[in-house]
């Protein structure tokens, strides 16, 4: 299989795909509401979705494809090429500010991330991996993580969770809160890992993520060092909704040991 030629297809497709969401602010936007009131989708995340799946299957009819709108195929194991797609991940920041919102998309072979890109589309800002050949933003080298404290970090969390709730001991995020240098809430997991992995935040924790909201920040985080688990410092399940936490390195096991209790 030719990585390079297969990344210069993916980039292709994600740059003309930012293009057309771009283009779709003049026309509009039908939205609906899927499993709750606040799970939104537009006619714009599945015309993307939906070119994504029509460009993949012209260039290899036997590529899997598992998307959020669920128009690519339906995935019961990771065996063999799979492409893991968010057409507009942060739908919410897409319709209401029309800023802060990302296309992902990760390229797996029998479980494993050969190539993930993360793109701001208002920026215009692609970060992209090849496994074992590094990371790249806008094609310049992104350097490995460097060390830091906990009180150095600056961590992306939503707010949600230091209030009383069903999930996670709400004290010790407080704790978490009260020990850190800065919080910050972006409504986008995938541009949350876009900044981890470019060392602009320092982690990154989420209760409940699904396979493509993370699928392509998984292939870059590695190749700068971020750590990836579930919240209990298990892979993420590929295959399912789980909890999330990217870190730099110096810091991933202390969250986990010090600052996480879930319930
Ligand atoms: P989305 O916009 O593609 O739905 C918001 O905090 C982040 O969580 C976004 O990345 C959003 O992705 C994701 N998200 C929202 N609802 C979700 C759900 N029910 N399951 C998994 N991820 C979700
Ligand atoms: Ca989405």
């Amino acid at each position: 299989m030719d990585l390079q030629k297969i990344n210069e297809f993916a980039i292709k497709l994600i740059y003309d795909a930012g293009e057309q969401i771009r283009e779709s602010f003049s026309k509009e936007l039908i939205i609906e509401t899927k499993t709750d009131a606040n799970d939104l989708v537009t006619n714009i995340d599945c015309q993307i979705e939906q070119f994504f799946v029509k460009k993949i299957k012209e260039l290899d009819p036997s590529h899997k494809i598992m998307g959020e709108e669920g128009l690519g195929d339906k995935i019961v194991t990771l065996d063999g090429p799979i492409w893991i797609i968010d057409p507009i991940d942060g739908t919410m920041n897409f319709i209401k500010q029309h800023r802060n919102f990302m296309i992902t998309v990760g390229f797996f072979v029998d479980g494993v991330g050969k190539l993930g890109y993360l793109y701001d589309v208002m920026r215009n800002e692609l970060i992209y991996a090849i496994r074992g050949e590094g990371a790249y933003i806008d094609h310049h080298p992104i350097r490995k993580l460097e060390p830091l404290t906990i009180e150095e970090a600056i961590i992306g969390i939503n707010s949600s969770w230091v209030i009383q709730n069903g999930k996670i001991n709400h004290e010790k995020i407080a704790n978490l809160i009260r020990t850190v240098r800065g919080t910050r809430s972006y409504g986008s997991a995938a541009m949350e890992i876009a900044l981890v992995v470019t060392g602009k935040l320092d982690a990154y924790l989420s209760m409940r993520l699904a396979p493509w909201d993370i699928g392509g920040g998984m292939v870059i985080a590695q190749e700068v060092g971020a750590v990836v688990t579930n919240l209990k410092g298990e892979p993420f399940n590929l295959l399912s909704n789980d909890t999330f936490l990217i870190a730099n390195p110096s810091i991933h096991q202390k969250l986990l040991d010090e600052f996480i209790e879930l319930k």
